[in-house]
């Protein structure tokens, strides 16, 4: 145990500039602490303790100091009765835990020389830990960031998610494919968590509705469950940096509901209880990884289902234990929904009102409408959820009838603003007619939040422009913008040590919490000194990269080439292929001429694609096998390689941002909402080619878009092309260049023996229409990277642009972010522990 009374607490009032720790824990107390988790908690000793055994001990250690901020924090909110955010995520991509804890604890320093005393090396440890990969990928890291900031700023806010026993898959290649296994990510515990059988909630589903006559003649419905789960929370704590706040993750795992087995059981059904309770189980074993809609899928609504209800109940559990009434519901409770997989908390919470609260409809609706926003992250079609109507009917019946009824009285709101328009009628409903009925659950969302946003000024104005348009006509103040943000603890001062350092040196340390205090730092973008020290941690960062590849791929790369980084899921509107057929180009520039001038590159990818995905897939492994091939040829002098590291997740990321010469963003203009990528690797000191989309045209506007490699068509640009006809072979034809490297996938050239391999791609760019533009941005991409190769010979000039990237994401930050949802959104007041 960590001594208590030797553990001094220091106040830290209004003290921005120096960050005095919140903790104070000695060297000393920390190995001894260590030491005692070793020995009292795991039942071991040093000289048997693997490394996964130091990991356990000191997670443990950790823990000893973050459990009393909790239960304080905890205290202090609920004696204060405070109004909290409640964010609502079918995704928490959290990564790895004990760095970042320690860092926000402040106490990382005080770590690693314990350890050291012990002869062990907190980096190694931290290695130990798998990532928590509960999430696909922007969507679920930016929830990560969101609750790191709401800690940090001292909010109250509690995540609901699942506790997905696997999260993300692992991916492998086999032969250049992507191999999918599962992720094991608490096989044997975690540390993290806290189980709370004392706040289990039951999840009624499937079964009838009846009408019911109360006793003073008013009637009511009654939902009778067929089947019900329960839900077992376990909970993640949630360190602000100074641990001035821990706030809580809450997950939810399912299981059978004991007292619906009982009958099944004591009927002599032991053998089917034993089924129901593996079915039960199922609902939280997985996390989807799909990219496009699931309609149909009956455990996916389930799965919704059973987070939402679990976590409204919860919710309203700790409104009432804190004596309160229905009235003051919205006065207390915000609930965030992050884009429309938790829509379902919607009718939800009506029926709890209106069925079981028996409150009258429109006083219950008025409640929702206040307590409800929502964020929308796509425009893609395809991704905007849809359900329907008969699976509705099976497995939430009395849900179906809540929305029928809410969307009747929507639609009398626009009769009343279109009267007798039957088409805007049929286009805003939050039931599309049609072969199959489906509910559109974005609709649902926008007709009750109070506020919605898009995640990037040019992605909320096409969100107002282009997908709700009637939608803002009819509500004009409810479409905002919240440009997204990513955390600097993690993203900066966990991750990129030394960088962290040098800013703490140059602009002092409180960068940390005050991002725009990189700013400082710009009149030193062409202080020669200056230059070589940044420059020369990218060169550290890269060698460390170098040997991670080397262990993970068997490829050798040099430090001296650009790295030129695209990490991101692997999706045709993001655009891997359109990399892909540029690295092609180079390859061909190198083959026809050994004597071509190019700075050496390494091109380097992370990324899964969704299973059922097939194109993406083929991208993976044409990239796989453009890399096999490429990499071996040594005619080309070690000028190009391309490295497809496997199992792209947030602890790789996080040795990938420090090491990026080069950021690719080069979505088709109009379809990456925001990206949060772009912001890591610029604030790790990475230029960016990008196109003009997402918050990369913010970037552009804080950085100056003459410090980033932008290219290709614009927003406004590819809505023209798409209007007048867009026609790939025009520009097949008229460059020799492209039409050679397309041909090229055609032959055998990358897979011996299999001509045709790889052809899909070259399909998917002409005969399939080349949906996002490949073709019409190839010529202006290769134009930017004949810049960057330019550029980089410059050392100089490439070193001020780095710093300046770098120094300019002050706007970026997730605390940014959040205090814009608390002015705009959910209004919070702030309170810290002293
Ligand atoms: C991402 N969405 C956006 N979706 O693509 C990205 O532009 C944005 O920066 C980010 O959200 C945060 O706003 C995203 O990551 C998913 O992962 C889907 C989740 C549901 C299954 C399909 C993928």
């Amino acid at each position: 145990m960590v001594n208590k009374q030797a553990v001094k607490k220091t106040m830290t009032k209004n003290k921005s500039a120096e960050i005095v720790p919140a903790i104070d824990c000695t060297t000393d107390q920390m190995q001894q602490a260590i030491l005692d988790r070793l020995h009292k908690t795991l039942a071991t000793e040093e000289s048997k303790a693997n490394n996964k055994a130091w990991w356990n001990a000191t997670c443990y250690a950790v823990n000893e100091l973050l459990f009393e901020k909790l239960t304080d924090t905890q205290k202090s909110h609920s004696g204060q009765d405070t109004r909290a955010v409640n964010y609502l995520s079918l995704e928490f991509l959290m990564g790895r835990l004990l760095s970042n804890n320690l860092h926000n604890l402040e106490l990382f320093n005080v770590a690693q020389d314990a350890l050291k005393g012990l002869g062990k090396d907190l980096y190694e440890i931290c290695e130990e830990e798998p990532d928590m990969a509960l999430g696909n990928g922007g969507l679920g890291r930016l929830a990560a960031c969101f609750i790191d900031s709401l800690a940090t700023l001292g909010y109250p806010a509690i995540g609901y998610g699942i506790h997905y026993e696997n999260g993300l898959f692992a991916q492998s290649f086999q032969d250049g494919r992507q191999i999918e296994r599962p992720d094991t990510w608490r096989e044997y515990g975690n540390p993290w968590e806290i189980c709370r059988p004392e706040s289990i909630q039951h999840v009624p589903l499937y079964g009838y509705v009846e009408t019911v006559i109360d006793e003073n003649g008013v009637s009511h419905k009654v939902w009778h469950a067929g089947q019900k789960l329960k839900g077992v929370p376990w909970d993640v704590p949630i360190v602000g940096y100074g641990a001035k706040t821990v706030n809580i993750l809450r997950l939810w795992e399912s299981r059978a509901d004991e007292a619906f087995d009982w009958d099944v059981f004591n009927a002599g059904g032991y053998v089917d209880a034993q089924v129901e309770k593996s079915k039960a189980e199922t609902i939280s074993k997985v996390l989807y990884p799909n990219d496009s809609t699931d309609e149909g899928k009956e455990l996916r609504l389930i799965q919704q289902y059973f987070f939402c209800a679990c976590s409204v109940k919860d919710i309203l559990r700790r409104f009432r234990r804190a004596g309160n009434d229905w009235p003051i519901l919205a006065e207390k409770v915000a609930i965030q929904l992050n884009d429309t997989h938790p829509t379902i908390a919607i009718p939800e919470l009506m029926r709890i009102l209106v069925d079981e609260e028996r409150l009258e409809w429109d006083f219950a609706w008025s409640l929702c409408e206040k307590i409800f926003a929502y964020t929308n992250h796509t425009l893609l079609p395809e991704a905007l959820e849809k359900w329907s109507v008969a699976l509705f009917e099976k497995v939430l019946p009395r849900h179906l009838e809540i929305i029928y009824e809410i969307n009747r009285r929507f639609l009398e709101t626009v009769e009343q603003k279109w009267p007798g328009d039957n088409d805007i009628k049929a286009k805003l409903s939050i039931v599309e007619e049609g072969p199959q009925r489906m509910v559109r659950m974005a609709n649902l969302c926008v007709v009750t939040a109070h506020k919605v946003n898009g995640v990037a000024a040019v992605h909320s104005e096409l969100v107002k422009t282009d997908l709700f348009p009637e939608f803002n006509e009819l509500y004009p103040t409810k479409l905002i913008n919240v440009t997204n943000g990513i955390t600097p603890r993690r993203w900066l001062k966990a991750c990129n040590p030394a960088l962290a350092e040098l800013y703490d040196e140059t602009v002092g340390k409180d960068w940390v919490v005050n991002l725009d205090k990189l700013k400082d730092a710009l009149p030193k973008a062409t202080d020669t000194a200056f230059q070589k020290r940044f420059m020369d941690i990218k060169r550290d960062n890269k060698v460390e990269l170098v040997n991670i590849i080397k262990d993970l791929t068997g490829v050798e790369v040099s430090a001296d080439a650009i790295f030129d980084i695209q990490i991101k899921r692997l999706h045709e509107y993001k655009r891997q292929q359109l990399n892909l057929i540029h690295i092609l180009t180079l390859y061909k520039r190198l083959l026809e001429n050994p004597d071509y001038d190019m700075v050496p590159r390494v091109f380097l990818f992370g990324a899964k694609a969704a299973p059922g995905y097939h194109m993406a897939k083929q991208i993976i492994y044409a990239l796989n096998k453009v890399a096999e091939k490429v990499n071996n040829d040594k005619r080309i002098k070690d000028k190009l390689k391309i490295v497809f590291l496997p199992n792209y997740r947030v602890s790789l990321a996080e040795k990938m941002f420090p090491a990026a010469d080069i950021s690719e963003q080069i979505s088709t203009a109009g379809l990456e909402a925001s990206g949060t990528g772009n912001m890591k690797f610029a604030l790790n000191g990475a230029l960016t080619v990008g196109t003009m989309d997402g918050a990369n045209i913010e970037m552009a506007e804080e950085i100056g878009a003459e410090h980033m490699f932008i290219f290709g068509l614009s927003v406004a640009e590819v809505k023209e092309l798409k209007t007048v006809g867009y026609n790939p072979y025009d520009y097949y034809y008229n460059n020799p260049e492209l039409k050679a490297v397309l041909d090229w996938l055609d032959s055998d050239f990358f897979t011996p023996g299999q001509p045709g391999a790889l052809s899909d791609i070259k399909r998917s760019l002409l005969e399939y229409g080349d949906e996002y533009l490949c073709l019409a941005d190839y010529a202006s991409y290769c134009k930017a990277h004949d810049a960057i190769d330019t550029t980089y010979r410059n050392k100089a000039l490439w070193a001020e642009k780095a710093i300046r990237n770098s120094a300019a994401m002050g706007k970026f930050n997730s605390d940014r972010s959040i205090e814009d949802y608390v002015a705009n959104v959910w209004h919070l007041k702030k309170y810290p522990l002293a």
